[in-house]
């Protein structure tokens, strides 16, 4: 097993600051990638009129595949707001459901919207740096921003566990994150309202 690990994969240093690992691809997620998921959807239109940002990169690291192995990714989301919901990723459930996931935040202020497959029960969870958010297997886990900084952290899941986002693209989550009164809420998403 050992040896089929490459050394680059061993052994990883990150930007804390860039959130990247050396010359690896990275995904990027426009504003114009997230339709659908903010509440406020005028608010959306509005700011995608204006521009179309960047709103969050991740860097997936894959070492080994199989039973027991482990997948992990770095994350960069940027501070902003669509409405007063903060910028946030599109969330998703994990293709093999039972597979669970831990974060690890680095740098920044965020939240993490866990909602219960079965139940729905939501939970609005802290991220940022020296901190460990876990997400229990059938969970449909979304983060954002609500700092003023980027939010970098770490993701890490077995290496199964799959991303499904077509759940979430029909459906969405039930509640969301924005701002009242200077703080990160839980509030129910209605959509077309911000
Ligand atoms: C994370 C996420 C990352 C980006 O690595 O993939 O935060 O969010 P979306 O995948 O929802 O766009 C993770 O949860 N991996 O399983
Ligand atoms: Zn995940």
């Amino acid at each position: 097993m050992l040896n089929s690990i490459s050394p680059e994969d061993l052994f990883v240093a990150f930007g804390l600051d860039s959130a990247r690992i050396g010359e690896r691809p990275f995904v990027q997620r426009r504003l114009s990638d997230l339709r659908g998921c903010f509440a406020d959807t005028a608010a959306y239109d509005a700011a995608l009129a204006a521009e179309d940002p960047v709103l969050y990169e991740v860097t997936a690291v894959e070492p080994a595949n199989g039973d027991g192995q482990l997948h992990y990714g770095l994350g960069i989301l940027y501070p902003g707001k669509i409405g007063d919901e903060y910028f946030l990723t599109k969330g998703h459930y994990h293709s093999h459901r039972p597979a669970a996931e831990v974060y690890v935040g680095l740098k920044g202020e965020g939240a993490m919207l866990l909602e219960d497959e079965h139940s729905s029960e939501s939970r609005m969870v802290p991220l940022r740096a020296n901190s460990v958010v876990y997400v229990p297997g059938h969970t449909a886990h979304r983060t954002l921003n609500t700092g003023d900084t980027p939010l970098v952290y770490l993701g890490i899941y077995p290496s199964n566990a799959g991303h499904d986002y077509g759940a979430i693209a029909d459906k969405n989550f039930r509640m969301t994150i924005v701002e009242q009164n200077g703080q990160p809420a839980l509030r129910e998403r209605v959509e077309g309202r911000g």
